[in-house]
């Protein structure tokens, strides 16, 4: 598959990406940055000081991503599209970046499929619904199994679409690493083992030089306690 070539760095470079201190919808934009080779400014915003910050944001939401030049962009998966064109990590044919669309969005599905399971149950109802609807016949199952088929025919090599890293792997990686990370309680660790090829993508992604380098300074900068249980599971292959 051909990828656009790598924008100058001066597009991107001095980029400013401002998120919560946890992996959530940032993660991907973050590697994505990093396998790139972009100088950026990871800031992490406390949540105590999330309230100031909201409303001066486009979408009172995080992530932004500042450019050099002050203007700034939002919407995530918007954000990953914008850094995959200027970093090489996003498809140049029109059809191979429809695929890598529709997987990404696919992802954000799933996010919603395991948020809704046992919905408005007690804590421990909630856990017990999600734990039942992750081996074969559960819901969850069935979602992760159709990522398993998409990738199938779609993907070569341990890459989720064509046969080059790209920010539809990438958010693969850390959709699938959130998912059996503790982000959605009652889920287990075990929830990506039946599906090869997912768990082809999740190998792929995580022993890029680029991410292992990612998580080796992040765990030199704090310590690997203090990351997320989600974050420990992204930097497995770091660690
Ligand atoms: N559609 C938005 C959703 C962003 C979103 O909901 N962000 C959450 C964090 S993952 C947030 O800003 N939460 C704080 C709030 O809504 O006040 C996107 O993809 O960027």
């Amino acid at each position: 598959m051909q990828h656009a070539a790598a924008a100058p760095a001066s597009v991107l470079s001095g980029c400013k990406l401002s998120y919560f201190g946890i992996p959530g919808r940032a993660e991907a934009i973050r590697l994505s940055l990093a396998i790139g080779g972009v100088d950026f400014e990871d800031k992490r915003i406390p949540f105590p000081e999330w309230g100031k910050v909201k409303h001066t944001t486009p979408w009172a939401t995080a992530p932004v991503l500042e450019l050099a030049d002050g203007s700034e962009l939002a919407q995530a998966r918007s954000i990953l599209r914008f850094v995959g064109r200027h970093a090489g990590l996003y498809p140049a044919d029109p059809l191979a970046a429809q695929r890598a669309d529709e997987l990404m969005d696919a992802l954000e599905d799933l996010g919603a499929i395991v948020t809704s399971v046992g919905q408005g149950l007690p804590k421990e109802e909630q856990e017990a619904a999600r734990r039942a609807a992750v081996p074969e016949g559960g819901s969850v199952y069935d979602f992760l199994a159709r990522l398993e088929k998409f990738v199938a025919a779609h993907g070569v090599g341990g890459h989720a679409v064509g046969d080059e890293l790209d920010v539809a792997s990438i958010l693969t990686f850390t959709a699938l690493g959130r998912l059996v990370g503790g982000v959605y309680f009652g889920v287990p660790p075990t929830a990506c083992d039946p599906f090869p090829r997912l768990q082809a993508v999740r190998k792929t992604v995580g022993a890029h030089p680029a991410v292992v380098a990612w998580y080796r300074a992040r765990v030199a900068q704090t310590s690997l306690e203090s990351l997320s249980p989600a974050e420990r599971v992204l930097a497995g292959g770091a660690t």
